[in-house]
């Protein structure tokens, strides 16, 4: 018997889409110091990353009790360019403040 146009001939699927892997997201990483004062470090916090005072103040006082603390996690160029733009603030207030950049897991 011929086939009808009712019949319907399901291939294998034989192609597979190409996973498009994204680009790795990175954390900002303030870092306790013993000489920068608070107020200075909230003071970048709000300037550089647009914090409130409030989270300003709880970001700071993490890295000050734990030794770090995440500020933000976004693309590696801007993680890059925002912490040096606080490195740069630190150093020319005239404190060690630093700010590191790591690749998210
Ligand atoms: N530990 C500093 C002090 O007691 C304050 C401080 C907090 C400095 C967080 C850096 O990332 C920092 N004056």
């Amino acid at each position: 018997m011929p086939m009808s146009d009712n019949d319907v001939v399901l291939k294998p699927k034989t192609k597979t889409k190409p996973k498009v892997d994204r680009p790795k997201l990175y954390k900002i990483i303030l870092v306790n110091d013993d000489y920068t004062p608070r107020e200075f470090v909230i003071m970048v916090l709000k300037a550089v990353f647009r914090m409130s005072e409030e989270t300003g103040y709880r970001v700071m006082m993490t890295a000050h009790k734990l030794g770090t603390c995440v500020v933000m996690v976004c693309a590696r160029d801007i993680a890059e360019t925002k912490a040096q733009e606080a490195i740069d603030l630190a150093k020319s207030g005239g404190f060690p403040l630093m700010f590191t950049t790591e690749p998210e897991e």
